[in-house]
């Protein structure tokens, strides 16, 4: 007999909103010209960096990749986290501000899991400060307390595709993997998702539609509305036309 759900566990970035292009890109900027920094993250070379998950990480990856004459000062670690730091503020400014609105689907799918007592948790790579922004500008002021176990950002040595966010994300709600569903919108996140043997549903976005997806249970455009069908691009939706906790019950098995 399969397990019972228990848990939805949701990537923040990408996958409850589409927060890179006008998000995080934006406040990269901001922090680097702040700086004096004469660095430009296009839309389009950001969808080259964004292979790296994390900021600082990106951060370095971008100067060892495209600044490789770039004078660090002693302190590389610092400068960068100061930088991030600066990136971070520029970031929640936008986010309070109502920069950026949940996907379909989104807000209908957490309320049924309330209602049915399924319970929530987050599992991302962005600072904790940063999801819990998102949550309360872009779901309701109290929506942090929604969720149960809000993993992110440095609480664990190494950043996804590392299954570790996930890892500590199931050790906190005490819950094995068989009895949850995890969401993600990469292949970065996938990877980590299915390597902590965790089913998870894609909903991919403009930045992440090429990517590979291997290993997910369904492959969605978005999660959709009764109103607004999503598209299937992999795995078996039986008859739904978007993304209910009796589907996800299916997938558990
Ligand atoms: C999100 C990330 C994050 C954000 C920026 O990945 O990689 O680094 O782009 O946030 P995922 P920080 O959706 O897989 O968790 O600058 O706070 O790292
Ligand atoms: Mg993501």
């Amino acid at each position: 007999m399969g397990k019972k759900l228990q848990a939805l566990i949701f990537d923040v970035d990408g996958t409850l909103a589409d927060t890179e292009r006008d998000g995080h890109r934006v406040a990269f900027n901001r922090a680097f010209a702040e700086a004096g920094l004469n660095w430009s993250w296009t839309v389009e070379l950001y969808g080259k960096l964004l292979t790296v998950a994390g900021g600082k990480e990106r951060i370095r990856y971008y100067l060892q990749n495209y600044l490789p004459d770039f004078e660090l000062p002693p302190d590389a670690s610092g400068w960068i986290a100061g930088l991030h730091a600066a990136k971070t503020q520029h970031y929640q400014q936008l986010l309070s501000e109502g920069a950026i609105p949940l996907r379909p689907g989104v807000r209908r799918l957490l309320e049924e899991a309330r209602d049915q007592g399924v319970r929530l948790a987050i599992a991302t790579t962005t600072a904790p400060d940063n999801a819990e922004t998102l949550l309360k500008a872009a779901i309701a002021p109290e929506a942090v307390s929604w969720f149960e176990v809000i993993a992110a950002g440095d609480i664990v040595p190494a950043k996804k595709p590392d299954p570790a966010i996930y890892h500590y994300a199931l050790k906190a709600l005490d819950l094995y993997p068989e009895e949850c569903l995890a969401f993600e919108d990469s292949h970065q996140g996938v990877l980590a998702a299915t390597r902590s043997n965790l089913k998870t549903i894609i909903t991919f976005n403009d930045y992440t539609r090429q990517h590979d997806f291997n290993g997910a249970a369904l492959v969605l455009d978005h999660l959709g509305e009764p109103d607004q069908p999503f598209t299937v691009i992999a795995g078996d939706a039986g008859d739904a036309t978007h993304f209910h906790l009796e589907l996800a019950r299916n997938i558990i098995g």
